[in-house]
């Protein structure tokens, strides 16, 4: 990493052709460009900044064919061009040897969905939809993507893989969203098998016989997948196409066909299973990236593509044991030096946000550069809309790197620098202008600053030695945030059906919910149809976790206190109204059923009162245990139609409070 930090110090280490000296060759539609510059020189004496900024080719736009390949999870380090001994992919490995690759092309965010939403919409996660990563939360109707910006001018488009930005029945689906054709899963949780019983295209299940969810099956879905790409590509190879691969691997569940040639190269390395088959799957991915060049190849499309190809969030640091502290693979590692970027998926640090990005274009993007130019996936949008000849939308935070892939002299103007990149996810913030960078690492956590182009591990914060610094990153970070609006489900059963695929099609619904999901006992309580949420302290609005979850009787969701754009402390409180009096016996509460423990309540106090005021209610203190399961406490039977709930701590000391489902008992 020195060389990069060296280039940070001095902004960008890229060699560029400088004008008039060297003439691009054979290239028809960049040469009126180099003449009119030198032209208009001559007659204005102007500076050839001036003049860049006001000249382009005359037969821009060039609108190649654009494929965008993402690989989910796939680390920085994670490729035999980076030095790493574990991973073969040489045909990555070409085409960074034959493009650009970037240093410094950093995710929109370190989870998958919210990472999706940046690089589709051209925002930074303090303004996209999807800010959570639930798997299926929905882009709201009318937001424009690269698909429906393509689109609008004539691209053919078509996305193959893993969407993430909307499940099925909602307003977030890809064919709403420009795409002519999506083929793969919609929702994350069912891209987790590889053998699920089914696929979807344009919302409509695609049965895979024989396949019964997890890793039980026979027909392998990545397969299926990338060869709807390639006859995405030959049917469209008479025009202008987007062709978008966000595929699975090496994301877990790790599995691969003990047929495929790359487990061949893997299975007998002296590593634990999934170790094996996680580079087996990434040397399969870049078996994949070279079969898709082939194609190109032979349909005589070569240099009239240009090939994206990227991660989707910092490395996972997947096989951690105590001799693998940063993951068996250590994706966050420098393998040539040792040098880490701290962190990983998940969070904000550099190692949650460094992706492998290489580029492609023969004949237009000179070979074998290597960028540091500072940019991220809201550039993604402005940059395939300006290659296209589209107009982006007005609301977007992304700037074109044009320039900087082909040539500042070939485009006609300078390539233009963010005054700042943002992030958000959950708690965390993170701000970066130029070489600085301020991260919040959690709700109400201290700010810390780091200077990366001394310090590209963050391990020394500089807060306290640069208050000025700091306090201008935190400014742009308020400015950066405004709350998110997510879609709607219009029928979400069909969303929970595709999740449900994940464990395969022959488990019943019930079954699976028991198993998964644990729900609260029914018997003794009274009936759920009389409650409603006459107050609550606070809910979270920015993720939709709203109070009225805690007793719509569905165990996937539930109420959260706030926590932006500040964060609401204990106690917090929900006061029910049954409707009419009842007696009222005891409490039932069903922490969150996700992965995550925050919030679940340790000690409460429960008032039972028959007027809303609670000015002679009867209280009892109860305590709550560590469980996912549903846990009743009793109290003293007390008439009484409004029972307030409040909440004193939390299980893990932490300041909120959460419930997937609240029930009364009585009668
Ligand atoms: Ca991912
Ligand atoms: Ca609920």
């Amino acid at each position: 990493m020195k060389k990069c930090s060296h280039a940070l110090r001095l902004g960008r280490n890229v060699s560029r052709a400088s004008l008039p000296g060297c003439l691009p060759q054979g290239r028809p539609w960049q040469m009126p460009i180099v003449l009119g510059v030198l032209w208009t020189m001559y007659l204005g004496g102007l500076s050839p900044g001036e003049v860049l900024a006001e000249t382009k080719p005359s037969s821009w736009p060039p609108r190649p064919n654009i494929v965008y390949i993402v690989s989910d999870e796939l680390g920085y380090y994670e490729l035999s061009c980076m030095g790493h001994p574990h991973f073969q992919t040489p045909n990555i490995d070409r085409l960074a040897a034959e493009g650009i690759r970037f240093t410094q092309a950093l995710a929109g965010s370190s989870l998958c969905a919210p990472t999706r939403c940046c690089l589709m919409t051209g925002k930074h996660s303090g303004h996209t939809s999807v800010r959570t990563n639930g798997g299926g939360t929905p882009l709201r109707a009318d937001e424009p993507t690269i698909a429906s910006v393509l689109k609008q001018v004539g691209y053919a488009t078509g996305g193959f893989g893993k969407w993430g930005c909307g499940g099925r029945g909602s307003t977030g689906v890809p064919e709403r969203h420009g795409f002519d054709i999506f083929f793969g899963y919609y929702d994350q949780v069912h891209a987790h098998s590889y053998y699920p019983p089914y696929l979807i295209r344009n919302s409509v299940e695609v049965p895979l016989p024989g396949n019964h969810g997890l890793s039980n099956g026979t027909t392998y879905s990545h397969y299926l997948i990338v060869e709807e790409a390639k006859k995405f590509i030959r049917e469209n190879k008479d025009h202008p196409f987007f062709c978008y691969l966000p595929v699975t691997p090496p994301h877990g569940i790790h599995d691969i066909p003990e047929t495929d040639p790359a487990w061949a190269l893997y299975k007998d390395k002296p590593w634990p299973l999934d170790a094996r088959k996680y580079a087996a799957m990434v040397n399969m991915v870049d078996r994949h990236v070279g079969e898709i060049r082939d194609l190109l190849r032979e349909l005589g499309l070569e240099e009239k593509t240009i090939i994206f190809f990227s991660g989707d969030n910092g490395g996972h640091e997947y096989f951690r044991d105590a001799d693998h502290p940063r993951g068996f693979h250590a994706p966050n590692v420098d393998p040539r030096t040792g040098q880490q970027f701290r962190g990983g998926k998940g969070n904000l640090y550099e190692g949650g946000l460094r992706v492998p990005m290489i580029v492609c274009w023969p004949g237009q993007i000179k070979p074998g550069r290597v960028s540091d130019l500072l940019w991220y996936f809201p550039d993604v949008l402005p940059t395939l809309a300006e290659l296209a000849g589209a107009t982006p939308p007005a609301d977007i935070d992304g700037i074109s790197i044009v320039p900087e892939l082909l040539g500042e002299d070939v485009v006609g103007r300078k390539q233009p620098q963010h005054d700042f990149l943002y992030w958000e996810l959950g708690g965390q913030i993170a701000v970066r202008k130029k070489n600085w960078k301020a991260i919040r690492p959690g709700m109400g956590k201290p700010w810390e600053l780091y200077d990366l182009a001394r310090d590209i591990g963050e391990t020394q914060n500089l807060a306290a030695d640069h208050p000025e610094i700091l306090k201008e990153l935190i400014a742009l970070a308020e400015k950066a945030h405004e709350p998110a609006v997510e879609g709607d489900f219009f029928a979400p059963e069909l969303n929970e059906k595709d999740r449900r695929a994940k464990f395969g099609d022959e488990v019943p619904p019930e079954q699976v919910n028991v198993t998964m999901v644990n729900r609260l006992p029914q018997d003794g309580m009274i009936p759920r149809k009389f409650y409603t949420i006459l107050s609550c302290s606070s809910e979270s609005q920015s993720n939709d976790r709203l109070a009225r979850y805690a007793i719509d009787g569905n165990p996937r969701t539930w109420w959260h206190t706030q926590f932006q754009p500040d964060l609401k402390r204990p106690p917090h409180e929900l006061v029910i109204d049954l409707g009419k009096e009842f007696t009222v016996s005891g409490i039932r509460y069903l922490a969150r059923q996700d992965h995550t423990w925050n919030g679940t309540f340790k000690e409460c106090e429960i008032a039972v009162s028959k007027t809303p005021d609670f000015s002679e209610a009867t209280t009892t203190r109860v305590e709550f245990s560590k469980t996912k399961e549903a846990q009743e406490r009793n109290i003293p039977p007390t008439r009484g139609r409004y029972v307030r709930i409040r909440i004193l701590s939390e299980i893990n000391g932490g300041p909120w409070a959460s419930a997937a489902e609240i029930g009364i008992v009585g009668e």
